[in-house]
């Protein structure tokens, strides 16, 4: 029942993000764009920390100054004795001592120096486009993703390397146990205990005071795995650690008498992923979605048999001069890749027109947008009048498709940044989008075709997975994914189930035309059928005979 219900709202989601306008404040994980813009934020604060360390030192210095003025001009009249106060002239020097500096020292030892800098520093980081606290949740989640569905090694995420690729960030004890306890949180028990014996692993000197936070996360764990005779040792440890703690010898109780018939049990953890299913039928979608993401899914070499490449002039006169490549991945539904047909020139236009205009996508919560763990990304809508570079790519999109861009929705844009993915999910809207109102315009029908432009390549990660079709396309710059998402007779077609996959290095752009079905009827027939449940060729006899 649940894979479904998430479906449902991935459906719903898409048609939302065509109606949800300007409400997100920037997510700064969810994009590299966002990101190099607050990098250069921080040397601001840099410049307001330095001015407020330099205000207050000199009040300092000044102080200092007085203080040994005064400590000098004590220790004078002291060494004098009595007769110091016997002249006027020092009874007028301490006077003014004991009032008027005294004065101004305390006044400026109460007044606040740097509020200007602080007040600067302040309002900077209340900008609405920096990070907030709640995001680096999120930026533990897309790192989690990423090793859940590359199943990357704990070890070396924390020694900074990527899939192989070294980065020389490496994480420290805190670090690897804020991703332990969030994956904990997450569900993700196996690598939540691998967090904490990196953690533990990697404590030092200036961390050996996390031992006990590392050892109550691992003991958590080992009950989660059901291994309770390494639970048991665990918490013999922290009580060594701790002996004075209440808490701990509370705790111990607890899960004594809690596990009490199970304490022989033991299990060696050395895993930190699932073990790969040898058969993938049947499988709900989000795990297809991982396993063709991470490659372990792909089709058999019996089904490129037939898969055509090479150039294509059939649609408009102009192709026969300028031929676009396209390549066939797949006939039912029809899946092809068109290599080489949105320009450098075009895409240094599209970048200027969308900066600074990117939001968070977001998804419908109960009666608010919300924004979304199942796909995050930073997006926008253009309208074609826009620019006349949108014009120009429709015109080849109808080349491309030969379908009619007049009923074609606004240019959508996205940036995906590091650990940035949406979840598997179709692109037609589903019958109650259409009994709510939520598509819009309802006369133009559904999305009968979608354009997926590649504006970037992608160093690691990041490819477009079609888990029922078996297919994950990765990003090249410069090239295009065309697909049906309905059948010829209007019935969507699930083999459409897509996403894509978290990006472990770089950053995505992709651009999105989705065609409507309103008077496409001369460029595909309709047809009168359902033959979502007939074959290739059974269509391509009727056609014919139609023709
Ligand atoms: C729990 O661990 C301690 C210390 O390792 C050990 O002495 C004790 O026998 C263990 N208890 C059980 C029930 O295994
Ligand atoms: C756990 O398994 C690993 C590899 O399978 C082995 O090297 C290790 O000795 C085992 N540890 C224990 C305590 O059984
Ligand atoms: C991008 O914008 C800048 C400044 O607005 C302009 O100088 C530059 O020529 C533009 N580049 C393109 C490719 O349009
Ligand atoms: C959403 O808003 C409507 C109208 O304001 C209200 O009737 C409904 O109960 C709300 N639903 C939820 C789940 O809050
Ligand atoms: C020594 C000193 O002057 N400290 C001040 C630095 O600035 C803050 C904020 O204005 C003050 O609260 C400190 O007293």
């Amino acid at each position: 029942m649940l894979p479904t219900g998430q479906i449902f709202v991935l459906r719903v989601s898409a048609v939302l993000l065509l109606l949800v306008g300007n409400l997100a404040a920037a997510e700064f994980y969810s994009s590299i764009h966002e990101m190099t813009k607050v990098f250069g934020y921080e040397q601001r604060l840099l410049l307001h920390m330095q001015k407020f360390i330099a205000d207050n030192e000199s009040k300092l210095d000044f102080l200092k100054a007085r203080l040994i003025e005064f400590e000098r001009e004590r220790d004078e009249a002291a060494s004098e004795g009595v007769a110091y106060f016997q002249s006027p002239l020092n009874k007028f020097v301490l006077t003014k001592r004991l009032t008027l500096d005294w004065q101004r020292v305390e006044n400026l030892m109460s007044t606040e120096t740097g509020s200007m800098a602080l007040g600067r520093l302040h309002k900077l980081r209340r900008n609405k486009r920096m990070p907030s606290s709640g995001e680096v949740a999120g930026a533990i989640d897309g790192l989690l993703r990423l090793q859940y569905i590359y199943r990357l090694p704990t070890k070396d995420i924390a020694a900074g390397i990527l899939d192989g690729v070294p980065y020389g960030t490496e994480l420290d004890a805190q670090l690897c146990l804020d991703i332990g306890r969030q994956a904990l949180q997450d569900r993700k028990t196996l690598l939540a205990h691998s967090w904490a014996l990196e953690a533990r692993q990697r404590l030092n000197e200036e961390s050996l005071e996390l031992q006990p936070q590392i050892l109550a996360l691992l003991v958590e764990t080992k009950v989660e795995l059901e291994d309770f005779q390494g639970a048991n040792s665990t918490y013999h440890e922290l009580i060594e650690l701790q002996p004075a703690s209440e808490q701990h010898a509370k705790n111990y109780e607890t899960f004594m008498q809690a596990n009490k018939d199970k304490l022989s049990q033991s299990k060696n953890i050395t895993d930190e992923h699932d073990p790969v299913p040898e058969d993938f039928t049947g499988l709900p979608d989000d795990i297809l979605y991982r396993y063709t993401c991470s490659g372990h899914i792909r089709p058999p070499p019996a089904e490129f048999r037939d898969l055509r490449c090479g150039f294509m002039s059939e649609t408009h006169p102009f192709l026969i001069l300028a031929p676009l490549k396209v390549e066939e991945l797949q006939r039912e539904p029809l899946l092809v890749v068109y290599h080489d047909v949105i320009y450098q020139g075009e895409i240094d236009i599209i970048k200027n027109l969308t900066k600074n205009r990117f939001e968070r996508a977001q998804v419908m919560g109960d009666n608010t947008s919300v924004v979304s763990t199942v796909r995050t990304s930073q997006f926008q809508f253009m309208p074609k009048t826009t620019h006349k570079v949108l014009q120009t790519i429709d015109e080849r999109v109808a080349d491309m498709t030969n379908l009619n861009m007049d009923y074609a929705e606004d240019h959508q844009f996205s940036n995906y940044g590091v650990g940035g993915h949406y979840a598997q999910h179709f692109d037609y809207f589903l019958p109650p989008a259409f009994e709510t109102n939520q598509v819009s315009p309802v006369e133009w029908g559904n999305r009968i075709a979608t354009v997926l432009f590649y504006l970037s390549d992608v160093a690691q990660g990041g490819g477009t997975a079609f888990p029922r079709l078996k297919q994950l396309l990765m990003p090249k710059k410069g090239s295009a994914a065309f697909w049906y998402n309905l059948h010829a007779s209007g019935a969507p077609n699930e083999q459409t189930l897509h996403g894509a996959c978290p990006i472990i290095v770089g950053s995505k752009w992709v651009q999105n035309r989705w065609i409507r079905e309103y008077i496409q009827g001369d460029k595909r027939p309709c047809e009168v059928w359902d033959d979502s449940l007939a074959s290739y060729s059974q269509i391509k006899n009727l056609k014919h005979k139609l023709q």
